[in-house]
């Protein structure tokens, strides 16, 4: 018997559904502006599909603003969004992990409704390791259209970002997106007719993160950084069974952003990289604009949560385009849990003291 299986809404398809309750004029400018982001994610995905082949691989030779060596691919992304963006009309201006500077829209600074801001590849460490890597991006409306954005048009907190998303170039495509109506995931299929560009399809229309996980990531070379809450959850973690906790956890770490968030989208989990003491000046690795707050987005409207460990990182203002933050995101209940450690004032005296008078109960010899 033939199977007929309904088609999948293709990426407007699937977005203008998701609008139905925008004024139409704000959603069709909205979709345009995602569909221009996604065309250039694509051209990324195709590169980075080819590696070597594309001489898309090894380094250029010189530095971001965040004194990191670019690597190809970091500045071939760049360009690809760069590109799509200047030819998008509602879009005023935008902002990359790799440029100082936000840059306004040769044609469009003063007419674009929009901002966007961008880390064209994360994970950029896992390139040559042909380990998944992603592109992240939000898109926050330009308050003062008519005038040319600034770096200052773009300090607004994450909670007013209009849609965020990253994609993800895995073994598939995809990209995982929110216009704060719950979260979508898109494949790009590549199976299309010659001449034809791939197309992103909906393959799952509402995505949610389980609330409860034993799985945690975190860079544990890091350890005698951490503040002292973030201490006590990962060793409670790690005593398992024994512990607290009184089962037993798993630990998992890409390296790429982009690829432990999609874990924790496809099966829960929790994603930690917090403020440590290596460089006191920066209160965190991850970029506050262009990862952590798309990210907490998505996080958020898919059912988990996002915090610096005391405030929703949805709530912090940015004082610069580069800005550093703590982040911790994931299942629900382990997020609460880890915003009660920073919350619990013994915490914050010894956690050692914690250890020996209370839960963290040794086992006998
Ligand atoms: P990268 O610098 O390679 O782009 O964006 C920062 C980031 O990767 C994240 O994707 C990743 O989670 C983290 O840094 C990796 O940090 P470690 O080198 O400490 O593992």
């Amino acid at each position: 018997m033939p199977q007929h299986t309904a088609p999948r809404a293709t990426l407007r398809e699937a977005l203008m559904a998701n609008l139905f309750d925008a004024p139409p004029e704000q959603a069709q400018a909205l979709v345009d502006t995602i569909a221009c982001i996604a065309q250039a994610c694509a051209q990324v995905g195709e590169v980075a599909a080819r590696g070597v082949l594309a001489n898309a691989h090894g380094a250029v030779g010189t530095h971001n603003i965040q004194g990191e060596a670019q690597q190809k691919l970091d500045v071939l992304a760049d360009g690809f969004m760069a590109d799509a963006l200047q030819a998008c009309p509602h879009v005023a201006g935008w902002a990359s992990e790799e440029h100082e500077r936000q840059r306004p829209s040769a044609e469009h600074a003063r007419s674009g409704r929009y901002l966007v801001v961008y880390d064209p590849l994360d994970g950029s460490s896992n390139i040559e390791a042909n380990i998944s890597i992603g592109t992240i991006f939000s898109v926050l409306p330009h308050t003062y259209r008519g005038v040319a954005p600034m770096d200052s048009s773009y300090m607004l907190p994450g909670s007013e970002q209009l849609a965020a998303g990253y994609v993800l170039y895995g073994p598939a495509t995809l990209m995982v997106l929110t216009c704060k109506r719950g979260v979508m995931m898109f494949t790009l299929d590549r199976a299309v007719p010659a001449g034809e560009a791939p197309r992103w399809v909906l393959t799952t229309p509402d995505v949610k993160i389980p609330v409860a996980t034993r799985e945690f990531a975190i860079n544990a070379s890091n350890q005698r950084f951490w503040e002292k809450p973030v201490q006590r959850y990962i060793a409670e973690c790690v005593a398992g069974e024994s512990g607290p906790r009184m089962k037993d956890f798993n630990m998992r770490w890409v390296a790429s952003m982009v690829a432990e968030v999609h874990r924790i989208m496809t099966r829960g989990g929790v994603f930690m990289y917090p403020r440590d003491t290596r460089e006191p000046r920066k209160p965190g690795r991850l970029r506050l604009m262009y990862e952590a707050a798309p990210m907490a987005l998505l996080v958020e409207q898919a059912g988990g949560g996002a915090t610096n460990g005391t405030s929703p990182l949805l709530k912090l203002v940015p004082d610069t385009l580069h800005q550093r933050v703590p982040v911790i995101l994931g299942s629900r209940d382990e997020i609460d849990r880890i915003v009660s450690y920073h919350a619990d004032p013994h915490e914050n005296v010894s956690w050692q003291l914690f250890k020996t008078r209370s839960l963290f109960v040794q086992p006998q010899a």
